[in-house]
């Protein structure tokens, strides 16, 4: 009886702690692979976000004859920038016929001939509308570009240009931006 129920003390210390051990990296691996597995998708997610807008940016200019803000040539320099779902880009909604920045305008022609919307309204997985900037910095090759892009501004929400200087030599820099360029000057 006595030798029958020490076999049956059940777990001592220290098994127990094994146990407990081996559940705890089990879970940490888990945990890791989750992770890996949802910023995946999400990447995913933004890269066919961006292709759609600039898709939408290229059926505007077919109607229009114009861009995204109507700049002339396109507008790289200082041109404007502003979230999609806002009438000024014409992407969403038809804009209003006036000046935007700069030498960007919305003529009666380009508003007359607007036959959108282009796309619907779309956020990021941060909830917040893409943007369009058509003076984002990039380092690219070592060398400071000006370009017009369509991006997210990430999980911090600001514009974070990728690069340590905006023409000229140049080392990328840290930034959860994602963007997909439009057009170079
Ligand atoms: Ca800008
Ligand atoms: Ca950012």
């Amino acid at each position: 009886m006595l030798r029958g129920f020490s076999r049956e003390r059940g777990f001592t210390i220290v098994e127990l702690l094994i146990v407990v051990v081996v559940i705890g990296i089990l879970a940490a691996i888990t945990i890791v692979a989750y992770n890996g597995v949802t910023s995946a998708a999400r990447d995913a997610q933004i890269a066919t976000d961006l292709r759609n807008i600039k898709q939408a940016v290229t059926r505007l200019e077919v109607d229009t004859g114009g861009t995204v803000f109507n700049c002339p040539g396109g507008g790289t320099t200082f041109g404007p920038e502003s979230a999609i779902d806002t009438a000024v880009t014409g992407l969403v909604s038809a804009p209003t016929v006036g000046a935007v920045r700069e030498t960007c305008e919305w003529s009666t022609t380009a508003v007359n001939s607007w036959n959108g919307p282009y796309i619907q309204a779309l956020n990021d997985p941060w909830d917040r509308p893409y943007f369009i900037d058509l003076d984002y910095f990039i380092c690219d090759s070592g060398n400071g570009q000006l370009i017009a892009a369509v991006l997210t501004r990430g999980e911090d929400g600001d514009v974070d240009y990728p690069t340590s200087a905006n023409s000229g030599a140049c080392t990328t820099t840290a930034s959860d931006d994602t963007y997909m360029e439009l057009w170079r000057s």
